[in-house]
């Protein structure tokens, strides 16, 4: 599954006013007739359902929008550049990939968010015709376009979200309450990349379900397959802990893959929780009672195990009524304005390095310099 992709964008110039004085047969003196210049072409992001991935986008490295046309004699406007809308998966999210500065953030089908604006186009000589200086012999030049190498990321909107350790039995649990087909193994990070699953409640009611790949201990240092799966999960409204029974202490597991959250980002923790202890089928009722004494005290838990079924009518009432409560409702209002933190370099080098090879090779801005910007006051229209 592509969720990371990173592309060279470039907005188009803004086209440049004409200086030109009107010549005609027998109109002596005609006049400044020289058009304005085109606006630059937009990048301009747009969210669409139909996509699920960012696989379109993967070999797809520049994406550049048209340069404005030059303002021509006889006042003629120059022609606006073509701009480039580039469809996006809903819950996509754009970053500055020099700075890891978090651009916007692209959530609903047709929602348009504009990444990089095309330059305007310059004024032509008409402009600047004053009754003291009829005859202006300049005009002003486009704006320059803009370029930035954006990373788009994929974060998943699911409703539930799984954490736990490899082997917990996460991909079990999700092909059981959904028609999902994970891959599941007995043996650490049998899921690689994260599956989505629908889950349905009584009376046709039904949430989506994420299972991402299993966390380990040291994860937001890398270890493992690291924390950037964790991205799928961040804008869940709730995260459903799964500890295997046969653990040798469920507590501190459950602390461990708690700490690793925050690490990622502190946010996570203000999420709702709940705790599954699996494979309770491996142990009896005594070894229950003894394990529920020295469980975490300050979230509901339930005992599952998903060959005969136990628990699970029981787990999907509680993330039902869960997801469902006042306290739940207010944070998903607070959940709008999610705030994506600004990437920490450091813990993507490795993902930067591939691909900073291949843009050794990619092309210089051109640059204009028959002109000088700095002349021209663009104020703000
Ligand atoms: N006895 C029993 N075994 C289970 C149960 N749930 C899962 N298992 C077994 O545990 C092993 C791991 O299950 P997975 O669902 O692949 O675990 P996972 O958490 O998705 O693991 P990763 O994808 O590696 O992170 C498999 O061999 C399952 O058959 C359960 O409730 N009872
Ligand atoms: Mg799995």
């Amino acid at each position: 599954m592509i969720d990371y992709v990173k592309i060279v964008c470039r907005s188009g110039r803004g086209g440049r006013g004409m200086a030109h004085l009107h010549r005609a047969k027998y109109i002596p003196n005609g006049g400044p007739d020289g058009g304005d210049g085109g606006k630059g072409g937009d990048i301009i992001l747009r969210g669409n359902r139909n996509y699920w991935t960012l696989l379109h986008l993967k070999y797809q490295r520049h994406i550049f929008a048209g340069n404005g046309q030059n303002g021509g004699i006889n006042k003629s406007t120059g022609a606006d550049g073509e701009s480039k809308i580039v469809d996006v998966p809903c819950g996509t999210v754009a970053y500055n990939a020099e700075t890891g500065e978090f651009l916007c953030d692209v959530m609903e089908d047709g929602q348009l968010v504009t990444l990089l604006k095309g330059g305007r186009g310059g004024l032509g000589n008409v402009h600047f015709a004053t009754p003291t200086r009829q005859a202006p012999r300049f005009a002003q030049p486009g704006e320059p376009m803009q370029e930035m190498t954006v990373t788009l990321e994929l974060k998943l909107l699911a409703d539930v979200g799984l954490v736990g350790f490899p082997n917990a039995g996460k991909s079990t649990l999700l092909s059981s309450v959904s028609a999902a087909k994970p891959k599941i193994a007995n043996y650490p990070f049998t899921t690689l990349e994260p599956n989505l699953g629908i889950v349905s409640y009584r009376d046709g009611k039904s949430f989506v379900m994420a299972d991402i790949p299993g966390i380990i201990e040291g994860a937001s240092q890398g270890k493992g397959l690291g924390l950037r799966f964790l991205r799928h999960i961040e804008r869940n409204s709730l995260l459903l802990f799964m500890v295997p029974a046969d653990a040798d202490d469920i507590k501190k597991e459950y602390e461990v893959l708690l700490n690793e959250l925050a690490t990622f980002n502190p946010e996570m923790l203000d999420k709702q929780r709940v705790l599954a202890i699996t494979k309770c089928d491996l142990i009896d009722e005594e070894l229950k009672e003894m394990l529920s004494e020295n469980l975490p005290e300050d979230i509901p838990y339930v005992f599952i195990s998903a060959p005969t079924g136990e628990g699970i009518q029981e787990l999907k009432d509680i993330l039902w009524a869960e997801l469902n409560s006042e306290e739940n409702r207010l944070a998903a209002v607070k959940r709008e304005e999610l705030v994506h933190r600004n990437y920490d370099r450091r813990m993507l080098a490795a993902d930067f390095a591939d691909w900073e090879a291949d843009f050794d090779d990619c092309e210089e801005l051109e640059e204009d310099d028959d002109f000088n910007y700095d002349e021209f006051d663009f104020d703000e229209e």
